[in-house]
């Protein structure tokens, strides 16, 4: 089951139940008005079959604004957790090659601070690449959706906008390098009720056009990720709370060839199999 954040024309942000890929279920008027509040309830999966049987207010998908599903909750990162990430990253830094390399097998693993929720993008709205950066990605990342306890309520897809010459540069400018306006685009949906073993059977992909043509794509799957979810979140959650939950973007395993930088006017779409498609526009910021 898929849930997502919408508008219609009253500009209020809705709770909508996927029914199918064409129209959602308005679960507002059932009394259900915060998605991570939902996410909170224990039986949060038992309220969704009733609600699914219930008559509810209908509208095609396509009559709606989908936005993103972070609500108040901040937004972390995860790092090299793929070892398409390690090889790029001692590829980019002689300063920092060997930090990565010996994080990629550490027990406790790289994350950062990502976005406060009031900045993260939502779908089809523009992500930012740096104007003091000269070579810029997307990360195209799984992200879990964690409750205030610690429990993965479900997953999305998140985008982790990165200036590579800045990160190489010096390890110590990551924050310049990953935190900046537009740098985090969150959604379209969260799907609940799937299993880790599950989630890592799905393909993640991402294709940018330039001019309307490809200009890059590539493919990898949550199964290559080298850690548990659950290990990650346990580092997330040590010797901190997050009384609104919090989003955790699982790192990424898919980076465009060396001579590759984004350009304003790009389209970055992020497919991942069994959530949805996020897609932003580039411009510079
Ligand atoms: O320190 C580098 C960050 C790496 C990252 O964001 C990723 O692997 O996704
Ligand atoms: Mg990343």
């Amino acid at each position: 089951m898929k849930l997502c954040r919408f508008k219609t024309y009253d500009a209020q942000p809705r709770i909508g139940l996927i029914v199918d890929s064409d129209e959602l279920f308005d679960l507002t008027p059932a009394g259900v008005t915060s998605l991570s509040t939902f996410l909170e309830e224990s039986d949060f999966l038992r309220q969704l079959e009733k609600l699914a049987a219930t008559a509810l207010p209908r509208h095609p998908l396509a009559a709606v604004q989908v936005i993103t599903p972070v609500e108040r909750q901040e937004v972390w990162a995860a790092g090299v957790t793929y070892l398409r990430s390690k090889k790029a990253r001692m590829d980019e830094s002689d300063f920092s090659a060997s930090a990565y390399d010996r994080v990629y097998d550490a027990e406790r693993p790289e994350l950062f601070f990502k976005s406060l929720p009031e900045k993260v993008v939502s779908p089809d709205e523009p992500v930012g690449i740096r104007k003091d950066a000269r070579w810029n990605v997307p990360e195209p990342e799984l992200a879990l959706v964690i409750d205030s306890k610690g429990q993965i309520a479900g997953y999305t897809v998140g985008n982790d906008m990165s200036s590579r010459d800045i990160e190489g540069e010096n390890s110590l400018y990551l924050p310049q390098a990953k935190v900046y306006d537009r740098s985090c685009s969150v959604g379209p949906f969260v799907t609940v009720g799937v299993t880790e073993a599950e989630v890592r059977n799905w393909t993640i992909k991402l294709v940018i056009e330039r001019h309307g043509q490809i200009c890059f794509e590539g493919e990898t799957s949550p199964g290559q990720l080298k850690r548990t979810f659950d290990s990650l979140v346990s580092f997330l959650f040590r010797s901190q709370m997050f009384p609104n939950g919090v989003v955790l973007l699982t790192g990424t395993g898919i980076i465009p060839s060396d001579e590759f930088t984004l350009q304003p006017g790009d389209a970055v779409r992020i497919h991942i199999s069994g959530v949805g498609t996020l897609a932003n526009e580039v411009v510079e910021v």
